[in-house]
């Protein structure tokens, strides 16, 4: 027997014989590995005549492949053995639940703002979005906050050190109003639009944090009322707090954006020692909670978005994210929604798979 036909039985019989992954993933090195015999046969090749190199090439490549099947056949023969050895002994209860898969929870503002959109989206409403950072034409100008008007203190607004172009003082937007200005501007009237984010105001005890969330609303088109307002927020409050029995009380306010201005109260009773939203907030043991703020838009504000007060109104309503998401889900302290405490997202928070649906019920909890 030659050299290669001796390597070869012995190859070919040793990894027929290798008792397991290991021993045969050892033998393909010794083989095949780049210092391995038959690579090392391999290399000699090139320093043959090339009489000797026709008749051994072809010799060493049939080795090769041979070597390098019956691995692959091995391989698959104790794979087999493996499973068939798991499958005797390991048992499967299919009726343990499934490791629960960590993942992360919707922060209740956001499941809020979610459940906003989509209670409104049902009310012909679209969302809009604009900058967080904007000018004071955008955030108290054209909302007809005069030069004076002690909001746009320092004391109250967060100001940057620079003006734009235009030589307007820039600053953290106080209320999503801005977004309704820009829309306006833009897309012209009729327009039905929310406008949920982030406000900023310098501002920071128990019951108000620097940032927070606010959604606001507008409608603009041609003869709109008090009563359409009045009827929207209704059907809103319902469909948010679920609940058939909500009863809103209009009182007169002061707004410098709309004319004339509504505080908007909710009635609330006694439950157990509770306060749940729902009756009429003056019988005995009720009572009212203000809730929002809302009026019919300032003609001002119509004009100084561009569009003709003669021929367009409409109503505007605001209403704190943060409070909202407190009062439905029974949380009562605001500072906790933005320390990051991973238990009270993982108590309070709500599935990512648990979209709010109007069908489904828009507060789904997990
Ligand atoms: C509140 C409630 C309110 C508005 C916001 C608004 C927006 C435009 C025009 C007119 Cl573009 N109004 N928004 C209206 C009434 C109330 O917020 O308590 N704010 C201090």
């Amino acid at each position: 027997m030659t050299d290669l036909e001796q390597l070869k039985t012995d190859a070919l019989t040793r990894i027929a014989n290798a008792p397991d992954a290991a021993a045969l993933e050892a033998l393909r090195i010794e083989f095949l590995g780049k210092q391995g015999s038959i690579s090392g046969l391999m290399k000699t090749l090139g320093k043959m005549s090339p009489e000797e190199r026709r008749v051994q090439g072809p010799l060493l490549n049939g080795l090769r492949t041979q070597v390098n099947d019956a691995i692959a056949a091995r391989k698959e023969v104790l794979e087999d053995a493996e499973l068939e050895a798991r499958l005797a002994t390991e048992g499967l209860d299919l009726s343990l639940p499934a490791p629960e898969t960590p993942r992360g929870s919707v922060h209740p503002v956001s499941q809020v703002m979610d459940e906003l959109a989509e209670i409104f989206a049902d009310l012909g409403f679209s969302v809009a979005t604009g900058p967080e950072i904007e000018d004071d034409w955008h955030n108290f100008t054209a909302l007809n906050m005069a030069e004076a008007h002690p909001a746009r203190a320092m004391h109250d607004t967060f100001y940057f050190p620079d003006t734009d172009g235009e030589g307007r003082r820039m600053l953290l937007r106080t209320h999503t109003s801005p977004v309704q200005i820009r829309s306006m501007m833009k897309q012209g009237a009729p327009i039905r639009i929310i406008a949920p984010g982030r406000v900023y105001r310098s501002d920071s005890d128990a019951t108000h944090t620097p940032m927070f969330h606010q959604v606001e609303g507008l409608v603009i088109d041609k003869n709109i009322h008090l009563g359409h307002l009045k009827w929207t927020l209704e059907t809103f409050l319902k469909a948010f707090f679920e609940r058939e029995d909500i009863v809103l009380r209009l009182r007169p306010s002061y707004f410098p954006f709309t004319e004339p201005s509504v505080e908007v109260d909710v009635g609330w009773q006694d439950v157990g020692g509770r306060r749940v939203l729902g009756g009429d907030g003056d019988a005995p043991g009720h009572g009212w909670m203000e809730l929002l703020g809302s009026g019919m838009v300032n003609r001002r504000v119509i004009e100084f978005a561009g569009l003709d007060p003669e021929q367009w109104q409409g109503f505007a309503f605001g209403v704190g994210v943060d409070r909202l998401a407190m009062l439905k889900y029974g949380m009562d302290d605001l500072r906790a929604f933005f320390d990051g405490d991973r238990r009270w997202l993982d108590h309070y928070g709500f599935s990512p798979f648990d979209q709010p649906t109007l069908s489904a019920g828009v507060g789904a909890k997990a």
